[in-house]
C-alpha cells in the first residue's frame, strides 16, 4: 500500500491545549506524524508520495466560506489583537447570547475572540503561525490518496496531520480544523462515484463527519466510539443518530463503553462492516483513529497491538477500494507499530 506524506504538517506545532480544564502540552504533535512515517519505511509497507496541490476548490465542496477564510485569517487576526502564544477560545455564543429566534451566525462579532467561539467547538484546538499550512497540506495529502484510488488503486493511506473528524461544514475542534476524510468522501462522488461509506475508528465519535453528511443518502457514516455520556464530543455519537430527511437510515453510532476490548469492539466493527456490505459503496473512506490504543494517555478502550492486525483484516473482508485516512491516536511512541499493522493486516 502507498502512504501520501507531505513535510506541511510540522507547521501545526501547538505548545499547549487546555482538556479537562487544565492547561496542558498539547498531545497532537508533529511527532505522530513522523512515528508513523518511520514504521511505514521499516516495514516497507509501500513507496511515499508526495502530494499534489488541490487549492481550496475541495474544501469548499464540504465547508463553508466564511469558515474558510476565518481559518486563513485567525493567526494574523490573533497577532493584530497584541498576542503571539497559540490561540484558544474562551467564550461561547450559547443561543441565550442571542437575540431570541436569531440564527446561530447572524452576528459574528468582529473580534478575533469573538469569531473563535463562533467557529470553535472547544478550547483544546489551538491555532498556531503554522496552522494554515498545515491544514491546506493534510487536504493535499487526503485528495492526493483519494485520486490514487479512484485511479484504480486498491488502497491508500493518507497520513494527514492534523486529524479531521471534529471539524464539520462551519467549525473547529477536537484538534480538526478541515475534515480531510469529508473532503476526499465528496471528491470521490464528483469523480462519478454512487456511493461512499466512511468507517470511523478514532476512540472519538466522528461528529464533523457526521454533521456533513447528516441529510444525505449518498454517503453513509459509520463511527465506533467511547459513549458521548462519558467521553468526548459529549453531545453527539448517541446510538438514535441516525441522519435526516433523505439522510435517514444513512448514520450509524456504535457507542462502546470505557474499558472496550477487542471482543465487544469487534462485534460493533462487525456490525458496522455488515451494514458497509448492505450500502454496497464504490469506495470505503477508513478514518483511523489509534486512540483505542490500551495505553492512549486520554483515552479508554483496551485494544493491544495485535488487534490493529485483525482490525486491518476485518477492514479488508469488505473488498473495496479504500483510502484510509490518519485521524488521532496519542500514544505516541506505539503509534507507529499500530498504524502500520491495520494498514499491514488489510494488506495481507
Ligand atoms: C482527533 C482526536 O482524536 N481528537 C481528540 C480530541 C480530544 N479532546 C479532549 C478530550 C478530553 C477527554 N478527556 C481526557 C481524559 C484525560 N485524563
Ligand atoms: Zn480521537
Amino acid at each position: 500500500m502507498r502512504t501520501v506524506y507531505s513535510e506541511d504538517h510540522r507547521q501545526h506545532d501547538a505548545n499547549m491545549e487546555l482538556i479537562e480544564g487544565k492547561l496542558v502540552k498539547a498531545h497532537e504533535m508533529p511527532r505522530r506524524a513522523d512515528i508513523v512515517l518511520d514504521r511505514v519505511r521499516h516495514q516497507k509497507l509501500g513507496e511515499i508520495v508526495t502530494p499534489q496541490r488541490f487549492g481550496l476548490a475541495p474544501i469548499l465542496r464540504v465547508h463553508d466560506e466564511g469558515f474558510v477564510t476565518f481559518l486563513r485569517d485567525a493567526w494574523n487576526d490573533w497577532l493584530k489583537s497584541g498576542r503571539d502564544f497559540d490561540a484558544l477560545p474562551h467564550v461561547w455564543p450559547v443561543p441565550g447570547l442571542t437575540v431570541p429566534g436569531r440564527k446561530r451566525g447572524s452576528r459574528i462579532s468582529k473580534s478575533i475572540d469573538g469569531k473563535m467561539g463562533h467557529y470553535a467547538i472547544d478550547a483544546g484546538t489551538p491555532i498556531t503561525a503554522g496552522t494554515w499550512t498545515a491544514i491546506t497540506g493534510a487536504v493535499d495529502v487526503a485528495m492526493t490518496g483519494q485520486k490514487l484510488v479512484a485511479s484504480g488503486e486498491r488502497a491508500v493511506f493518507a497520513l494527514c496531520r492534523p486529524p479531521g473528524h471534529h471539524a464539520g461544514s462551519d467549525f473547529y475542534g477536537g484538534y480538526c480544523f478541515f475534515n480531510n476524510a469529508a473532503i476526499a468522501a465528496q471528491a470521490f462522488l464528483d469523480a462519478g462515484a454512487k456511493r461512499v461509506a466512511i468507517l470511523d475508528v478514532d476512540y472519538h465519535h466522528g461528529n464533523g463527519t457526521q454533521e456533513i453528511f447528516y441529510s444525505r443518502d449518498d454517503v453513509l457514516t459509520i463511527s465506533l466510539h467511547s459513549d458521548p455520556d462519558q467521553e468526548f464530543p459529549y453531545y453527539l455519537g448517541y446510538a438514535d443518530e441516525i441522519g435526516q430527511g433523505a439522510g435517514e437510515g444513512y448514520h450509524l453510532n456504535l457507542p462502546l463503553p470505557w474499558g472496550t476490548a477487542w471482543a465487544s469492539y469487534e462485534a460493533a466493527l462487525q456490525q458496522a462492516m455488515a451494514r458497509i456490505r448492505q450500502y454496497g459503496p464504490d469506495v470505503l473512506v477508513v478514518s483511523l483513529g489509534l486512540d483505542t490504543f490500551e495505553h492512549d494517555p486520554i483515552s479508554r478502550f483496551k485494544l493491544t497491538h495485535d488487534d490493529y492486525l485483525r482490525m486491518g483484516e476485518v477492514i479488508a473482508k469488505a473488498d473495496l477500494p479504500t483510502l484510509f485516512v490518519f485521524e488521532g491516536g496519542y500514544a505516541v511512541e506505539a503509534l507507529g507499530v499500530n498504524t502500520v499493522n491495520v494498514l499491514s493486516g488489510f494488506d495481507q
